[in-house]
């Protein structure tokens, strides 16, 4: 498969944007090689451009949940496109996607519009500060909420996959009310409340861990959770960015039975474009200006074109119903590649919750971050290679979920499966 003109579009790049990227999650640092230059997306594919085609699972890292595409949400981009791109005032179709969201979302009660998963978490932690008057943030090992300073302290995603969980220029003011806890470590989570319970305004996880590859927590852990923050007045942030509308239409709240005080949300709610929320129980979110004190803003917040896409693809999603043939397919994929690393004798565990999903390189669950480094990340590297070049494009790190969307095919899962087999040989 050739690709010189993806490398020479991304030799420029490189003297353009530091590293040739606008986010390390695209740079191929832990794989080796030259990212690949998209020039479009068509349902389950993309094609480079050099006109090779490849079965799509990164899917944006995990907005595409329709495909890239969709006949539907794209004339809702058109038609808000031709109404104007931003007027920084009220719209309906705030209202409307702010009534999806509350409608789908049984915890959350009031919701604020934002334009990135970052700026959701930033503020769900300023207002968790802000309601409580307290100031500590218990944080798990391994989950990524975004590039917020006082989450980027053992952060998965890119920051551990190229190295630096806690990254420079995170200043020691910033970070020193961060508490990091084990995943999945119920008893950590009750030592901590019994010692610094009085100073912890919230708790913020990933109800399915996506960013240090997919982690499923256990009953016992999310019931600490809840119990924890609630007899302590501590606020449970559910970061919903990977999951919401993903793993469920209720999201993981939905799928696993639990309810946050607040949630964020980001990729499938914005159905691709730059878009994000956080909500939950009305008195907290009241706290917000201009009815409370506690100050957040955006130029671009509830933007008409985001805000269309947004609702297009919520409202396919809550008519069509698609989550139980995901699963379906998503279960085939699991059974397959799980099936071709045996009988290739590779040692790997698999980890799948709905439509997400991780081929870990390491033979036991992985359930933590402590595991999870472990996995053999080499091994992972050779896999994701053999996959590219036979038209299969993976998100580039281990520490990374998989995502399939409802465009995808039992013959592209089929053809996913048979190269899995060659590549792992
Ligand atoms: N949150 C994304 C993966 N976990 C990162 C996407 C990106 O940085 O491009």
């Amino acid at each position: 498969m050739s690709r010189s003109r993806s490398d020479e579009v991304f030799a420029a790049a490189q003297t353009l944007m530091p590293g040739g990227v606008n986010s390390p999650a695209r740079a191929f640092g832990a794989v080796g090689g030259n990212p690949v230059v998209i020039d479009r997306g068509e349902g389950a594919y993309l094609i480079d451009v050099d006109g090779n085609r490849y079965i799509d699972y990164v899917l944006s890292w995990g907005p595409m949940i329709l495909g890239h595409c969709h006949e539907k949400v794209s004339a809702a981009v058109h038609a808000a496109v031709d109404r104007g791109t931003s007027y920084g005032a009220p719209t309906e179709a705030e209202n409307r996607l702010a009534e999806l969201i509350v409608s789908a979302m049984e915890s959350v009660e009031k919701v604020r519009l934002v334009n990135s998963g970052t700026e959701a978490t930033m503020s769900a932690i300023r207002l968790a500060r802000g309601y409580t008057g307290r100031d500590v943030v218990v944080k798990f090992a391994g989950n990524y909420h975004g590039h917020v300073d006082s989450l980027l302290v053992a952060a998965g995603s890119s920051a551990a996959t190229l190295g630096v969980p806690d990254s420079p220029g995170v200043t020691s003011g910033c970070s020193q009310d961060t508490m990091v806890l084990a995943y999945n470590d119920s008893q950590g989570l009750v030592d901590a409340f019994s010692e610094q319970g009085e100073r912890i305004a919230a708790v913020i996880f990933e109800p399915v861990v996506g960013n240090m590859g997919c982690v499923i927590p256990s009953d016992e852990f999310l019931a600490a959770l809840r119990q924890q923050t609630e007899a302590q007045g501590a606020l449970l942030i559910v970061d919903e960015v990977m999951t919401g509308f993903r793993v469920a239409y209720g999201g993981a709240q939905e799928r696993l039975g639990i309810r946050g005080d607040l949630t964020t949300l980001g990729k499938v709610v914005g159905g691709g474009l730059p878009f994000a929320a956080y909500g939950g129980r009305a008195d907290i979110m009241d706290h917000m200006l201009p009815v409370g004190s506690v100050f957040q803003a955006g130029t671009l917040s509830g933007n008409p074109i985001a805000t269309a896409a947004g609702a297009a693809t919520l409202e396919i999603l809550r008519d069509e119903d698609p989550y139980p043939r995901l699963e379906e397919l998503s279960s085939r994929l699991e059974r397959g590649l799980s099936a071709a690393a045996t009988d290739a004798g590779v040692d790997h565990s698999i980890t799948r919750v709905g439509s997400m999903m991780t081929l870990f390189f390491n033979p036991d669950p992985v359930t933590c971050w402590d595991q999870a480094s472990r996995c053999d990340k080499e091994h992972f590297a050779r896999y994701f290679r053999g996959q590219l070049e036979r038209g299969v494009y993976l998100p580039c790190s281990q520490y990374e979920a998989l995502f399939l969307s409802a465009a995808h095919t039992e013959a592209d899962v089929d053809a996913t499966i048979a190269s899995a087999a060659a590549a792992l040989e």
